[in-house]
């Protein structure tokens, strides 16, 4: 696996739109990762397999996105040390309030650290892996400063009517 610290993984390939959003942040940041389909209901060894073979595989964070029923995040965190940042994709029944409880209430000992709904969540999931990352990766601490600088450039003054 390299030089690929952050694993993204999610449990339908329906996830992905909100999913990239992630991607998308990590790649503007210079950030390997891989993206993986790993469905806790739907492929539960897949999920297994992927646990279990983290920390070996060199993972240092897993961003794992679902909806619904949305166990893929605690289950993962049940079965590796490597943190797990939880992402509630947005659900058409229930806007997402499903899948955030569900991620949301793990139980004592097994934490998964739980972002917002839909796309922002998943962008800040991006940026959390990317804060983790930076603690021993001064080069990246860098750039993911002066990411956050130009966001809050970016931001007006002054409201405009356009
Ligand atoms: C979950 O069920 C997935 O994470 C997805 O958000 C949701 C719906 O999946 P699909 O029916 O679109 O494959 O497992």
């Amino acid at each position: 696996m390299g030089d690929i610290k952050v694993g993204i993984i999610m449990g339908s390939q329906s996830d992905w739109p909100t999913m990239k959003e992630a991607a998308d942040i990590l790649d503007q940041l210079a950030i390997p990762y891989e993206a993986k389909i790993v469905s806790a209901h739907r492929t539960p060894d897949r999920l297994w397999e992927y646990g279990k073979t983290a920390v070996d595989n060199g993972l240092h964070v897993i961003i794992a996105g679902a909806g619904g029923a949305a166990h893929l995040p605690g289950m993962m965190a049940s079965k590796t040390r490597v943190p797990v940042i939880g992402v509630p994709v947005q659900t058409r029944a229930l806007s997402g309030v499903d899948s955030l409880y569900s991620i949301l209430q793990m139980p004592r000992g097994f934490p998964v650290a739980t972002m917002a709904i839909g796309a922002a969540g998943a962008a800040n999931a991006g940026l959390m892996a990317a804060g983790i990352l930076a603690l021993q990766d001064m080069a990246l601490a860098e750039r993911l400063d002066t990411w956050r600088q130009s966001l809050s450039d970016s931001i007006p003054q002054e409201p405009s009517d356009d």
